[in-house]
């Protein structure tokens, strides 16, 4: 029997280096999902719960692992399912290809049951290439370009199947005019830029007499190179979210986060720096860099799209962050004058003083900073961790302390709700030896956590090391919604809107025959921390958190704490709570 376009796809799939596909079936894909059977193991394939978390763990192994990631998802609404989790693929540039099914070519256009015109749909997050497969002739150089391109472009692409050609015998071009012969494999270039460039990068670096540096997810295979120029430089390093797994947070000129979730040593090392040495990040609120014109600015960066976007940038330095800062080093002039470097070493000295203040107080019932502040000491090595988008962002970004050899993957450019789940799951199927953590949001759970959590359940026993450890924070409150609302809008909490339903977290964890801590005071963080980190299942920790206490920007401003009290005078359900708990949060 010939071989048949489906059966092919899995061997060119195979035949790229991918072992593991997230997924889920319908009968827009069939083909392909009995090709995959028929290989016999050759791709694994994961089922999730629902297509968006198939599609986040293509980008959670994309950002784990730097290699494409494949989601695959049936025609219609097994397709549109995949959309949140490519466009998150798209704002962190991370290599995603995307498989789905179409109906068969004869019904396309007739409006036919569970038909879309897909290319459109997928037009936009998979603008670097979509393409369907109409003839089996076009499938080779199809699946060879939505590899190359993912990985070339950092993008999520798109093959789009219809069912009837999955079916299809497969044919190679011939050797006449008018065909395409495509070929397997991509190599990344180290890309460095010009001697003549990286001169006028170290001129405008050595001129400067308070460098701040600022990382993304870009500078991760560059944390020697970083801290060397950090040295060299006088520098302290402020690191945007993505960036946090990039250096420890041991050192003592490490500023940590930036931003709404960020420090005040970072924000004061941008607000008084002469000079921006940027590396890797699209961080995008400028309120938090230097005013425009204060600082010279010096960005590194792999994509030219990404260069003197956020600041007007005097050197880009379009290439490798490791290889380009090697090759910086050497032109950079030690600072003798190391004032600026040990006044930014005094505010972070304070800083972690003030964090843990903020963290030691009660709350009620449970004050969250206290679990993430209590969790670093404690975190295994090697944790490979994702955090979620809500307030968990703020306290995973300012309090937790990273160590060397850690890795962590958030939703940055999108800040969807519903990734740290997927994110860990792709991470356990990439480094089964290896725990992972997640931290998410009640209203994330209820979102999408509580089905993920079955994926685990079904696949947890695959992985050597059975550490999938859950932080829930339970606080009944879409807060990071809630806190937005009174000190950005200066309205009051709407609970309508907000209120969330209470849930036994812990009785659905052992449901699904998992371990479970509650933690319902503050004296019960360690322990219960102890318990769930030395666990030989997945492990959920129902955190009932403190709604009220305030996930304070680094810069409140005298305008927003006027805005935010008024709000809450005026008509906010939990005024007195939580201008006790604001105030008292300020005054540490
Ligand atoms: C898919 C999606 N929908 C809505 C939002 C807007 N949003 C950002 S944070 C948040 C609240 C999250 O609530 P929860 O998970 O309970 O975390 P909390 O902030 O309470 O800690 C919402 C609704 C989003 N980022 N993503
Ligand atoms: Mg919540």
């Amino acid at each position: 029997m010939s071989q048949s376009v489906s059966d092919f796809l899995v061997e060119r799939l195979a035949a790229w280096g991918v072992s593991r596909i997230f997924g889920y079936p319908g009968d827009g894909i069939n083909g392909v999902i009995g090709a995959l059977n028929r290989a016999e193991g050759k791709i694994a394939f994961v089922q999730s719960r629902h297509e968006e978390a198939a599609a986040f763990m293509a980008c959670g192994h994309a950002k784990f692992t730097g290699e494409p990631g494949v989601c695959l998802a049936t025609s219609g609404p097994g397709a549109v399912h995949l959309l949140t989790g490519l466009y998150d693929a798209k704002a962190d540039h991370q290599p995603v290809v995307a498989i789905v099914g179409q109906k068969q070519r004869a019904v396309v256009g007739g409006d036919f049951q569970q038909e879309v015109d897909l290319e459109s749909a997928f037009k936009d997050v998979a603008s670097a290439y979509v393409e369907t497969i109409n003839a089996p002739e076009q499938a080779r150089h199809v699946i060879d370009r939505a590899f190359r391109i993912a990985a070339a472009e950092r993008a999520p692409t798109c093959i789009i199947v219809p069912a009837d050609v999955q079916e299809l015998s497969i044919r190679q071009p011939k050797h006449v005019h008018g065909t395409v012969h495509s070929g397997l494999g991509y190599e990344r270039p180290i890309v460095v830029p010009a001697a003549s460039q990286l001169q006028r990068a170290a001129a405008v670096l050595n001129a400067g007499k308070a460098v701040a540096i600022l990382i993304g997810a870009g500078a991760q295979d560059a944390a020697k190179e970083v801290l060397r120029a950090a040295d060299v430089l006088g520098a302290g390093i402020a690191k945007a979210l993505l960036g946090k797994h990039v250096v420890s947070d041991a050192y003592p000129f490490v500023t940590g986060a930036i931003g709404f979730l960020g420090t005040r040593p970072s924000y004061e090392m941008m607000r008084d720096c002469d000079t921006l040495l940027m590396i890797g990040s699209g961080f995008p609120y400028a309120e938090f860099l230097p005013e425009e014109g204060r600082a010279r600015g010096v960005q590194i960066d792999i994509e030219g799209r990404m260069l003197s976007l956020r600041y007007p940038m005097e050197v880009t330095l379009h290439g490798d962050s490791a290889a380009t800062l090697e090759a910086l080093l050497p032109l950079l002039m030690p600072k003798t004058d190391r004032a600026w470097r040990e006044k930014i070493e005094k505010n972070v000295a304070e800083w972690w003083d003030t964090l843990e203040k903020r963290a030691l107080q009660d709350g009620d019932p449970v004050n969250p900073q206290r679990v993430f502040w209590e969790l670093s000491s404690r975190l295994p090595d090697k944790a490979m961790l994702a955090c979620d988008t809500g307030t968990s962002a703020h306290w995973y970004s300012r309090d937790l302390k990273l160590r060397d050899g850690m890795v962590a993957a958030h939703s940055g450019g999108l800040a969807s709700m519903g990734s740290a789940i997927p994110y860990a799951i792709a991470a356990k199927f990439a480094h089964p030896e290896r725990p992972a953590i997640a931290f998410v949001g009640d209203g994330a759970m209820q979102m999408s956590g509580l089905a993920e959590l079955i994926t685990v359940g079904k696949y947890w026993r695959e992985w050597s090391d059975p550490r999938f450890v859950v932080f829930v924070l339970n606080n009944r409150d879409l807060g990071m919604v809630t806190w937005e609302q009174r000190v950005l809008q200066g309205d009051p909490k709407f609970p309508a809107s907000q209120d969330l339903p209470n849930f036994s977290y812990a009785s659905y964890a052992r449901m699904l025959g998992f371990d479970a801590q509650v933690i319902d005071g503050n004296g019960d963080v360690g322990a219960a921390l102890d318990a769930a980190l030395a666990s030989r299942q997945p492990v959920v920790v129902d955190i009932h958190a403190d709604p009220s206490i305030p996930p304070l920007p680094p810069n409140v401003t005298a305008q927003q704490a006027r805005d935010y009290l008024m709000a809450l005078a005026k008509r906010d359900p939990d005024a007195l709570k939580v201008i006790k708990a604001s105030v008292k949060q300020m005054f540490a």
